[in-house]
């Protein structure tokens, strides 16, 4: 039990990072979300650790399951830590402990985990989602769900209210500047806050618990028929009815080195477009995203490359590149990349073009092409003289995505026909 004052909760980080992402395919075709590339050399996931870790908090569990050997890969190898002082990242895979079935919802996927609870008798457990881009200080929410005395403390930001069916949708109380009165999971007819009809007050997927409390709400949850054993579907709107849940603003975190522009920067990408665009913030010359914060680090591993190179290729035509953010090992031999982002050991060759687009790791284009808002996944190689993203029939023709704003996807592993 954590009362008031106690000076250093335990706290254990739960991250739930087994989610399909369907609105996210081709690019989780054969990944799980949390495992997406992001920003050259990130994984989706990076965020939410690098946050837990710069919070001060050093045991943390992953929670897997879809498709989770990539984003396994990179947990184990990014995030190993060394387990001298007793911290750790583990990825723990789906256990299969009530029988046959995979999880079910995210309050299941923590149910068939509570060995993991029960093994280090924390006082306090954060539990969190894996798929957001953020900087967070989650020691500021701790303090806050401390204070206030909650069964959980929900985080929250507002958002627009045309998206209030991809989020949980809090009402804070009358009475209280923190007491959630009603949240609802991803309503179709939601209500604008009063002052400011155009939004709601959306839940971030981030929760603190005291660990008793939440053990108690998910063994409950674990036998209720009808319950989905889902965090923001189930287990949230149960504290609610009791009267226990607090909103946490996230308006309200500080964390050091940022600034004006990108305070209270949060994004949820689970859509193609929401991970375009986050990845145009990037490139903007003052970015709204700003990955050069040294004082909250963004942490990742990507492998050993050697520096970017930008070279003349054929009849003296120089390599380059204008606001974008370009990764190690990529070469640029005499063709033009603007407003994109490249992760490493792209190649572009000579005459070529690539404007606001996302290119991942080891994709090849080559001498000729033109690319024009797309998103390229891993080692897809683009013949000479394709042009991508400049007539719309031909590249739904080709087979790629299109979406209804433009973008052009193209899945790992497609053949392209020169
Ligand atoms: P969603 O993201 O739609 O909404 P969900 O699909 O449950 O909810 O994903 C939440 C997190 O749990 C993600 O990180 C996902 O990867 C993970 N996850 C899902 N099922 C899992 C499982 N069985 N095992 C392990 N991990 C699992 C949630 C909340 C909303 C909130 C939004 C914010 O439900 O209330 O507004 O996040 O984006």
């Amino acid at each position: 039990m954590v009362t008031r004052g106690t000076a250093r909760p335990k706290v254990l980080a739960i991250v739930l990072a087994g989610g399909e992402g369907k609105r996210l395919m081709p690019l989780t075709a054969d990944r799980a979300k949390p495992a997406v590339p992001f920003g050259g050399i990130y994984r989706l996931i990076d965020f939410a650790l690098s946050n837990v870790v710069n919070s001060g908090y050093l045991k943390i569990v992953v929670l897997t399951q879809y498709k989770s050997q990539s984003l396994d890969t990179h947990v184990t190898k990014t995030w190993r830590m060394s387990n001298l002082l007793g911290n750790y990242v583990a990825p723990v895979p789906a256990q299969q402990r009530r029988g046959k079935s995979w999880f079910e919802g995210s309050a299941d996927a923590i149910y068939q985990s509570m060995n993991l609870i029960h093994d280090e008798k924390p006082d306090i457990v954060l539990v969190l989602g894996a798929d957001h881009v953020y900087r967070m200080d989650f020691s500021q929410m701790v303090a806050q769900h401390i204070e206030t005395g909650a069964g959980v403390t929900v985080a929250a930001i507002r958002q627009p209210i045309s998206l209030a069916d991809q989020f949980g949708v809090i009402q804070v109380a009358d009475d209280s500047d923190t007491r959630i009165e009603e949240f609802l999971e991803k309503p179709t007819d939601p209500k604008g806050l009063a002052d400011s009809p155009h939004e709601v007050l959306a839940s971030m997927g981030n929760y603190v618990f005291s660990a008793e409390t939440l053990e108690e709400a998910i063994t409950a949850d674990a036998d209720l028929p009808g319950s989905k054993h889902d965090m923001g579907g189930d287990i949230v709107p149960a504290f609610v009815a009791q009267g226990g849940a607090h909103v946490y603003d996230f308006k309200g975190n500080e964390v050091p080195g940022t600034t004006e522009r990108d305070l209270g920067y949060w994004r949820d990408v689970g859509t193609i477009d929401s991970y375009y665009e986050a990845h145009m913030d990037l490139v903007s010359v003052h970015p709204i995203f700003n990955l050069y914060n040294e004082e909250w680090p963004i942490y990742t591993d990507y492998g050993y490359h050697p520096p970017a190179k930008f070279v003349h290729g054929s009849q003296d035509r120089v390599g380059n590149a204008v606001n974008s953010a370009v990764s190690p090992g990529v070469v640029v031999s005499g063709a033009s990349i603007s407003g994109s982002v490249l992760s490493p050991r792209v190649r572009v060759h000579s005459f070529s073009a690539v404007s606001q687009s996302v290119l991942l790791d080891g994709v090849d284009v080559g001498r000729s092409c033109q690319i024009h808002r797309a998103i390229i996944d891993k080692n897809v190689v683009i013949p000479p003289g394709v042009s991508i993203g400049v007539n719309h029939d031909e590249d739904r023709a080709r087979g790629f995505t299109v979406t209804d704003s433009g973008l052009v996807v193209i899945g790992k592993g497609t053949i392209i026909q020169g």
